[in-house]
């Protein structure tokens, strides 16, 4: 499922696709209708859980502006507080098992979710950054991973994820990044693919140049006895599988 030699050798893990066609339909047509709603602006604890694209400078785009009257989603917050149906492939067991081996005990809690887009030709990029610490939802101590659900998959045009490949060992920081480092990498993946990302390993990505959707449903989970420094501030921080899964069952 995934190459765990990979994942320590390099901070990043990309399987081959772990969700069909029919979940990934399923995800696709949920992420829309957010978006959908979140553009629609009518409702006020949507909007306050997006960051849009009018927000995002255009030096994130390649210096190009967004056009007069175009905006879009870039982040969403706390996913299945506005569509519980997406809550089923967050703790899919394929992921969180993976979750568990990575970390190392089944004792996993989720900290957050979210959908990062980038959008056909308007999608911002994402700043050279170690998703630990961070200022949103971080623990005392690295033991956290972040999981990606590829919904369209990823190409280097529509800006996939990219890594520096074995950053997570040393203390290289993201501005000395050279375009032509052989250890820079995109993890250009297939739809239904799932990234693992350690906390320390530097990455980021360009704008999406392309006509392709570019949807990743991120998930941030951590080790129970590792308790998070900063507010918890989703409906499902701190939450066990097994509690999430609780409200799946039938009754
Ligand atoms: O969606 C992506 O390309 C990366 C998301 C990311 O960098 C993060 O969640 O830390």
């Amino acid at each position: 499922m995934i190459d765990f030699n990979a994942y320590d050798r390099d901070g990043f893990a990309v399987t081959a696709p772990i969700f069909g066609h029919d979940d990934l339909t399923i995800m696709r047509a949920a992420v829309h209708a957010l978006h959908l709603r979140a553009l629609g602006g009518q409702e006020p604890e949507l909007s306050a859980a997006c960051v849009f694209e009018k927000a995002q400078p255009a030096r994130k785009r390649d210096g190009r502006e967004l056009p007069d009257g175009q905006d879009a989603v870039f982040i969403l917050g706390d996913p299945t507080l506005f569509d519980p149906g997406l809550l089923r492939f967050i703790v899919d067991t394929r992921l969180t098992g993976i979750v568990e081996q990575v970390l190392g005990t089944p004792d996993i809690v989720l900290h957050f979710a979210n959908i990062t887009t980038k959008a056909p030709e308007i999608g911002s990029g994402i700043s050279w950054h170690r998703d630990f610490p961070n200022k949103y939802m971080c623990p005392a101590e690295p033991k956290m991973v972040r999981m990606m659900i590829c919904l369209d998959g990823m190409q280097t045009d529509s800006g996939a994820t990219a890594f520096l490949a074995g950053s997570h060992t040393d203390d290289v920081s993201g501005s000395d990044t050279e375009e032509n480092d052989p250890r820079l990498v995109a993890a250009e993946c297939a739809p239904g693919s799932v990234v693992a990302i350690h906390p320390l390993v530097l990455h980021g990505g360009a704008p999406n140049a392309s006509a392709l959707q570019r949807r990743n449903l991120v998930l941030q989970w951590g080790i129970a006895d590792c308790p998070l420094v900063t507010e918890a501030r989703e409906s499902m921080t701190g939450m066990r599988p097994e509690e999430l899964r609780a409200p799946l069952s039938p009754q």
